[in-house]
């Protein structure tokens, strides 16, 4: 496999962002975004998933964090969509079961060309950390339709919101971990049967 990395400048009236991505990376972080809980959450991204990210973000945070939010989803997914190239030979398919005391949330995820999210974390609170929980779901749609993933994403048990939210982050993580890894007995092909993903 070629290198995987990517380097993505996004810049709008609203934010201006700049992502660069190592999928085979070893977990470096390097996050900047004026969001801290969503720098918190970033941070398992790049642990769980073994991805070295390096993200710069300004935004218009006097209003709110919903711009900012939304626009590293779209900007990381599209980094995603450019590092993870042609797809040949990796297993396309991930998913994690993470707990974290009494919270426990899976996510599962498929590199299928076809951005949808399926999104049921029964939030038990409005916000964790000063983050307003609905940004989470404006993060992962501007994700997947960028990335071009489908990606489930279910908190089963939970009490604790940043429980709740961390083990979903996690499990994105290790999930996006075990899709882009190599599937060797694919030996290079493409893992579908189309052809192209
Ligand atoms: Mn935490």
């Amino acid at each position: 496999m070629s290198d995987r990395i990517a380097s993505v400048e996004r810049n709008t009236l609203e934010t201006q962002i700049k992502v660069s991505i190592n999928l085979d990376g070893t977990g470096k972080f390097n996050c900047v975004t004026g969001v801290p809980f969503l720098d918190h959450m970033l941070e398992q991204v790049a642990r769980h998933g073994l991805i070295d990210l390096d993200i710069h973000a300004v935004g218009d945070l006097h209003i709110d964090a919903h711009h900012t939010v939304e626009d590293l989803g779209i900007t990381l997914g599209q980094a995603f969509e450019i590092a993870v190239g042609d797809k040949k030979g990796i297993k396309r398919y991930g998913h994690a079961y993470v707990p974290l005391d009494e919270a426990l949330s899976r996510v599962v995820i498929d590199f299928s060309g076809r951005p949808g999210l399926e999104m049921h974390v029964p939030f038990t609170r409005g916000s964790v950390g000063g983050f307003d929980v609905d940004l989470f779901s404006e993060f992962f749609h501007g994700f997947i339709n960028h990335a071009k993933v489908t990606l489930h994403l279910d908190n089963l048990r939970g009490k604790n919101t940043h429980h709740q939210a961390e083990t979903i982050f996690k499990a994105f993580g290790r999930a996006l971990r075990m899709a882009l890894e190599a599937d060797e007995r694919m030996a290079g092909q493409m893992p579908s049967t189309k052809g192209s993903l």
